[in-house]
């Protein structure tokens, strides 16, 4: 099989590559990525010499219909999986262009190369397309709303709006031009490889750096954590087995408030689980995300395999303690932005 990944350098798709080059070596794996501030070649370097690298952009259709072409003339059994995005809501509210440029015109791209040649064609989305639900405890509430793929689309920032329009677009494509696509929505990641922009990862190096942590408003906003290999052995399962045309939402179970969070890895690190700072709050910033992922559960038998967030938490927390070298050269210039935010 021959697989085109976008945005194969940044955390998820990173995690994706390296996994897909250990568990399944006969796919050949070509990567097409930017390099933003986002991806890292280093990333990538332990697979280096298992995979072809391609430095470009996805909203680039010449590049992306030659690269797609190429991939269709290697036979039937070829795929692009979409990873490729501006992923960050904070920079979203800041400057949204890239967003818009990326996320849109970058989808559109690769929806027109896969049209032409034929290929199948898997969607990396998100589960704040669906916007926000009001806060509600698991244990209090066990049927309280989650999100599933009828949950209507109404997205809060930039960021979401734009991967939401890119969603539109790759259903309009399937519908319009019968193209074989695959959509799937997930909750917030965690894992190795992660920016340090991103709430856990900055934490965790705040922490290790003799800073405290840094949480938006109340600490109250609640997300749906997932280990970074459970969505990909999901995307795995969808791209194999799933239904051409249809949405997966791609979540673990993993509810936790922010504060759980940055308690969790204070206590990790032995400090006192209080010494976080409270900061000013994200404009807009979604309340609660939660995923009901039966469809997923029950049509293709996936389970995650990191079910326990404390551990979850302990094993990232281990992993940037001991891979300083790869996140110290972007922490600098990371805090000097969220300074000037006064966050
Ligand atoms: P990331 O920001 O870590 O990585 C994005 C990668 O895409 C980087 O390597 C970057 O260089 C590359 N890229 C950006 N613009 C590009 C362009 N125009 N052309 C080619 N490459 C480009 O993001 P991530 O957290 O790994 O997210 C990957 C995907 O998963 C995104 O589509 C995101 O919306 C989705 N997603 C992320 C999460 C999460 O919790 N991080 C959850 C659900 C869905
Ligand atoms: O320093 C921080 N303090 C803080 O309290 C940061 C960076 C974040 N937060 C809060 C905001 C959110 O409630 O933590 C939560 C998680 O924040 P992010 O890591 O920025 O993630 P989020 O905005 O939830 O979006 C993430 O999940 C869905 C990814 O960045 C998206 O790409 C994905 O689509």
């Amino acid at each position: 099989m021959k697989l085109l990944v976008t945005g194969g350098a940044g955390f998820i798709g990173a995690n994706f590559v390296h996994a897909t080059v250990r568990e399944r070596p006969d796919v050949d794996v070509v990567v097409l990525d930017k390099l933003t501030y986002a991806g890292d070649r280093a990333t990538l370097e332990a697979v280096a010499d298992r995979i072809t690298f391609v430095e470009g952009d996805c909203a680039d259709t010449a590049l992306v219909s030659q690269l797609v072409g190429d991939l269709a003339a290697g036979g039937e059994d070829a795929a692009v999986v979409h990873f490729a995005a501006e992923s960050h809501n904070d920079n979203s509210l800041s400057d949204p262009w890239p967003f818009v440029q990326t996320n849109l015109l970058g989808t559109y791209a690769l929806l027109e190369a896969v049209r032409a040649h034929g290929v199948r064609y898997h969607h990396v989305s998100t589960d704040e397309v669906y916007g926000d639900l009001p806060l509600a405890d698991p244990a209090d509430d066990p049927a309280r709303e989650r999100f599933t793929a009828d949950t209507p689309y109404n997205p809060s920032s930039p960021y979401s709006a734009t991967k939401a329009g890119s969603d539109l677009l790759v259903r309009a494509w399937a519908r319009s031009f019968g193209i074989r696509a695959t959509i799937s929505n997930c909750s917030n990641n965690y894992g190795p490889w992660q920016h340090v922009e991103k709430f856990i990862p900055r934490q965790i190096t705040n922490i290790l750096d003799g800073v405290r942590p840094k949480v938006y408003g109340a600490g109250t906003n609640v997300r749906d954590w997932i280990h970074v290999d459970d969505h990909n052995r999901a995307v795995w399962a969808v791209l194999g087995r799933g239904r051409v045309g249809q949405t997966y939402l791609i979540g673990a179970d993993g509810e936790a408030n922010n504060l759980r969070v940055v308690r969790a890895l204070l206590e990790i690190a032995g400090q006192d689980a209080d010494a976080y700072d409270l900061v000013s709050d994200r404009p807009g910033h979604d309340l609660r995300y939660a995923i009901d992922a039966s469809l997923l559960r029950e049509e293709l038998g996936w389970r995650p395999l990191h079910s326990d967030l404390e551990s979850g938490l302990k094993a990232t927390f281990d992993w940037y303690r001991d891979n300083e070298a790869w996140w110290r050269p972007r922490k600098a210039a990371t805090e000097a932005k969220y300074a000037q935010l006064g966050r």
